[in-house]
């Protein structure tokens, strides 16, 4: 009987020794989530890209976009980023996307909120960012581009809607995903 309470005792240690929200993710933790925007701007027959200079992603092709700042609306940010890294804006953006990524050994998620916008005003300027420059929607350069854009772009480009979630192992590796198309996004 004795032995018992000892026993009880040392696992109340040791579960009151255990940290209350893991933070490692390999035990299961909620990784923190960032919030970042990315546009893509479509025409008929037509997507606008940009080759990214520097920082996340550098060398790749992408939609123009990133970080929401405190206070910032999700669409504000999204218009902020394409005006500072197109020098494009847009009277409407429509809501098309909503994707998790995970980069296995990182502690954030990025929560990446996809718009679309089918008209514009100004030209697409170069910034210290990125590089502007128009792809035929039969000529997109995938292999340029994040590996998982080939997956989504299809939906996007038909006018769907759609929510994923990609893991990755390093930059370039899929390890795992899901993407379904959904009514609102
Ligand atoms: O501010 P910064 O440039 O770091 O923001 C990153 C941008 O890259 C932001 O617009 C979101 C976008 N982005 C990811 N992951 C992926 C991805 O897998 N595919 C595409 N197309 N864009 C991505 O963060």
């Amino acid at each position: 009987m004795e032995l018992q309470v000892v026993e009880i005792f040392i696992l109340c240690l040791f579960y009151a020794s255990l940290p209350l929200t893991p933070r490692s993710p390999t035990r299961g933790a909620m990784l923190s989530p960032k919030l970042l925007t990315l546009v893509l701007v479509v025409q008929p027959g037509r997507v606008l890209l940009g080759m990214k200079k520097r920082g996340f992603g550098v060398g790749k092709w992408n939609g123009f976009g990133g970080k929401v700042q405190p206070g910032e609306g999700i669409e504000e940010a999204a218009r902020r980023e394409l005006q500072e890294e197109s020098g494009l804006t847009v009277d409407a953006l429509q809501k098309v996307g909503n994707i998790k990524f995970e980069f296995v050994g990182e502690p954030q998620l990025l929560d990446v909120h996809v718009f679309r916008a089918d008209a514009f005003n100004g030209d697409p300027t170069e910034s210290d960012e990125m590089r502007p420059q128009w792809f035929d929607c039969d000529q997109i350069p995938f292999s340029e581009m994040w590996a998982d854009d080939i997956m989504w772009f299809p939906l996007l480009l038909q006018k769907k809607k759609f929510v994923g979630y990609f893991k990755f192992q390093g930059h370039d590796v899929i390890l795992s995903h899901t993407l379904e198309e959904v009514d609102e996004v």
